[in-house]
């Protein structure tokens, strides 16, 4: 899967997904037809995240699917991970692109479309957008509603993947997609439902039937 075509990105979240059952929600996810796959494991140690991503890495090589990990371009290295994901925090992409080198995807999260035209103007592979609507997943951070998404797709969006993200569900994504949204980063939905299977199959069906803007 080249990222350029995918639609949705999925994210296996510890937070939501006991380590015990990350293998079987990963191949769910995969299943449903997720097109990346990123490990997230807020203020989880890291050897807990390399032993995980070790067991996640074989089973998205098999399916194709790029593995991405959030945080810590070090560790990505170390273990050959497709790409890396970073934050507004987290130093300049040309920091992360010498640790991780060439080849790799290197993401950034964007809450604004000034943070995402800055993104794109420094070089990133692809974005997050977001978050869209109050989300339990990232507490405390402001919504930042359906206005911009638009304008982002036509500047940012054009150029490089950019994945809305934040409270988007079943419910919701019909007027994400209406708002001009092309892809989507979906968590807590998915991670929360109880076929992950089948929730992710419905979500993809609903991206790639849904008429170009
Ligand atoms: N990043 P859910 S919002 C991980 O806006 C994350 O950068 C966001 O989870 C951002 O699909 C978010 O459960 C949470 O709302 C997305």
């Amino acid at each position: 899967m080249m990222i350029q075509n995918a639609k949705l990105y999925g994210i296996l979240d510890l937070g939501y997904v006991a380590e015990a059952d990350a293998e079987k929600i990963t191949r769910g996810l995969l299943a449903g037809g997720a097109d990346l796959l990123q490990l997230r494991a807020k203020g989880k140690d890291l050897a807990l995240i390399e032993s995980v991503a070790n067991r996640l890495l074989p089973i998205c090589r098999e399916a194709g699917i790029p593995f991405i990990l959030n945080d810590f371009p070090e560790l990505a290295k170390k273990i050959d991970a497709d790409g890396v994901h970073i934050g507004q925090d987290d130093g300049p992409l040309a920091d992360a692109r010498e640790v991780v080198g060439p080849g790799k995807i290197i993401g950034r999260s964007t809450h604004s479309l000034e943070q995402a035209r800055a993104a794109l103007a420094e070089g990133f592979d692809y974005i997050g957008f977001g978050p869209l609507f109050p989300t339990p997943t990232k507490l405390g951070r402001p919504a930042i509603g359906l206005e911009a998404v638009a304008t982002m797709e036509t500047e940012v969006g054009s150029k490089i993947p950019a994945f809305c993200i934040g409270g988007i569900n079943v419910e919701t994504l019909p007027e994400v997609l209406s708002a001009g949204a092309r892809r989507v980063v979906i968590v807590s939905a998915l991670l929360q439902a109880p076929d992950v299977a089948a929730a992710t199959t419905a979500v993809k069906d609903t991206l790639e039937n849904a008429p170009q803007l």
